[in-house]
């Protein structure tokens, strides 16, 4: 045998001495979360796409479009703000139950990455595509192409253009959603975890990366263990901030193997999350990380190197809440 039985998983007793923000035990179990406040929206599609007998690849793709077609969202899909020469380039990736992957990098005029990377995956013998082959790729299989540099990324980008300065912006994702006129729920670089009706569980990655990155740079989010890991026996993780800091300790996967070892999903979160502040020190005083976990219990839980991380959890009835996830910098 591989791995720990489902029977003995289920007998993992949470980890004493944390309580974070993960869903007590007197809660529904979760079915799917996301990233940030705007993940509410990203869930409804998925839970509509569940109510539907979809599996929960469909769950997360269908979420993972939501935030890539609003073009509110500077942080994925279209409208994503741009790299420091004005491209808007997305990185996605997907991870099914059977441990089927599939991810592109650095795509360009294609707005839905995320089901980009699902036909890499299903269509292709490899789980990565990056630049111009997953541009001719995404073409091939019939995506459409346009333009995803909006007016609005645009002039952002020219404002910026004038200092070019890099300098990630903690919680931008929400920040930049409260303060945009009309702004609506349900945009961000977006991670997501679901389970399906059969209890099968899977994830999937979309973002625009880092706004101004040097051109060619690639995040976490398409990189399976790091913005992404789902491990059917477990559960799932899923990582947003600065993308550098999560491959470095290949967060997602860390945070699998933590719950793997008897962690609740906050707790694991919070373990890995710790082990970047001791490893980094000084260097991600002033950065945000921020990981979300679901296990196969449905247990949903978060932690973060700064305050001001949320997520949307969605439970077996389908009742949307949004959490707020402890952080490791938190303000006395
Ligand atoms: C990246 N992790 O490209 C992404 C950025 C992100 O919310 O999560 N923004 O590094």
């Amino acid at each position: 045998m591989i791995g720990p039985s489902r029977r003995s998983l289920l007998a993992i007793a949470p980890a004493a001495g944390f309580a974070g923000t993960a869903a007590a035990s007197t809660e529904a179990p979760a079915v799917m979360v996301s990233t940030w406040d705007f993940g509410a929206a990203a869930n409804a599609a998925g839970w509509a796409a569940r109510q539907s007998g979809g599996s929960a690849l469909d769950m997360v793709e269908a979420g993972g479009r939501v935030a890539e077609a609003d073009e509110a969202n500077s942080s994925v899909g279209l409208g994503g703000l741009p790299d420091r020469d004005g491209r808007v380039t997305l990185d996605a990736c997907v991870m099914n139950w059977a441990g089927d992957i599939g991810a592109v990098c650095a795509l360009e005029d294609v707005i839905h990455a995320v089901s980009v990377a699902r036909a890499v995956m299903e269509k292709t013998p490899h789980v990565m595509l990056v630049g111009a082959g997953a541009r001719a790729f995404a073409v091939e299989q019939g995506f459409p192409t346009q333009n995803l540099l909006t007016p609005r990324a645009e002039a952002a980008w020219r404002e910026w253009l004038r200092t070019a300065t890099y300098a990630p912006r903690i919680n931008s994702e929400n920040a930049d959603w409260r303060g945009m006129p009309g702004g609506n729920a349900d945009h961000d670089t977006i991670g997501l975890l679901a389970i399906d009706a059969a209890g099968r569980m899977a994830g999937a990655c979309t973002t625009s990366g880092m706004a101004f990155k040097m051109r060619g740079r690639v995040g976490d989010s398409p990189i399976i263990g790091a913005g992404l890991y789902v491990d059917d026996e477990v559960g799932g993780c899923t990582a947003t901030g600065v993308g550098e800091d999560v491959v470095r300790v290949a967060g997602s996967h860390a945070v699998v193997e933590a719950m793997r070892a008897g962690l609740d999903p906050a707790a694991a979160c919070r373990r890995v999350i710790e082990r970047l502040a001791r490893l980094r020190g000084a260097r991600v005083a002033a950065s945000q990380v921020a990981l979300l976990a679901l296990d196969k219990r449905g247990r949903a839980g978060a932690f973060a190197l700064q305050p001001g991380f949320t997520y949307a959890v969605t439970d077996a009835a389908g009742a949307v809440r949004v959490e707020r996830a402890a952080a490791l910098f938190e303000a006395s």
